[in-house]
């Protein structure tokens, strides 16, 4: 109090309207108090909802999807996942691709109801995501949407339906020798038929699998490594022990494969 010690009696009655006043003042502290303490149920107040989940983290929490759609969503919070219930044809091809917004990275995964993983996609066209599923009977499947290393940010979920289209390799490229994930070779350059051991090739055609795993290359008997994948390439390293004569570079997924003659060609002064 600034007026400690004055003692003149105007100021003794500014002094009694003070404390009035904060008797007032106290009064509708104390009723703010008690409406807070009753309002506690609800613990949500506008900084929480600032940072409040836009989809469940579980199974049980899940955003039913429609198909066809698309849909902006963020990873609020280090850790957060976004699952998505999907009800599935039988026979019926459906794929789900991210796009990234803030969010650098986004990982992809597909479970039935009891959590069972059915499909995976890390990176597809560079950190982004793409899981491409047909089932054999028709069910809820559900999608999780996962930030790589606990990223957070906005993205971007779409979801189609598509026609399976034949598998054709139309050529094979030489592949950008950086290791920069986001890098995709371009898909015009020049056919090649032959290739040396620990150079990166990418197939291009037609009806690959979106997933690592949906797809096995081979050249003759040396299954190789995929090292990424996008609209129409698979790129891989190319291993094995040089020949004169053309092998079979083969690529297979779930709904048939192709393949075209190529050579492993001897290293430089090799
Ligand atoms: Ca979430
Ligand atoms: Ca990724």
């Amino acid at each position: 109090m600034n007026d400690k010690g004055v003692t003149s009696s105007m100021h003794r009655t500014t002094r009694r309207g003070k404390i009035r006043h904060s008797f007032w003042v106290g009064l509708f502290s104390l009723a703010l108090l008690l409406a807070a303490a009753c309002g506690s149920d609800d613990p949500l107040d506008s900084s929480v909802t600032s940072t409040a989940d836009d989809h469940g983290n579980t199974i049980a929490s899940a955003t039913e999807l429609t198909v066809p759609s698309g849909l902006s969503a963020q990873l609020g919070n280090t850790g957060d996942v976004d699952i998505f219930a999907v009800e599935m044809q039988a026979g019926v091809s459906y794929g789900f691709e991210t796009s990234l917004g803030t969010l650098e990275d986004t990982v992809l995964t597909l479970l039935d109801p009891f959590d069972q993983e059915f499909a995976f996609s890390d990176n597809y066209d560079g950190l982004a995501s793409r899981i491409e599923f047909t089932p054999a009977n028709s069910l809820t499947m559900y999608l999780k949407v996962e930030g790589s290393n606990s990223n957070t940010g906005t993205y971007e979920l779409d979801v189609e339906t598509f026609i399976p289209q034949q598998v054709l390799i139309e050529r094979v490229v030489i592949f950008p020798t950086t290791d920069d994930a986001l890098e995709t070779p371009s898909l015009r350059r020049v056919a090649i038929f032959k290739a040396q051991p620990g150079d990166r090739i990418a197939l291009v055609g037609t009806g690959f699998s979106s997933m690592v795993q949906g797809n096995t290359v081979w050249l003759g008997s040396q299954r190789l490594v995929i090292t990424s994948l996008g609209p129409r390439y698979v790129a891989v390293l190319v291993e094995g022990v040089a020949t004169p004569d053309p092998i079979r570079l083969t690529i297979e997924t779930d709904f048939g494969e192709d393949s075209i003659e190529f050579t492993i060609d001897a290293p430089e002064g090799g």
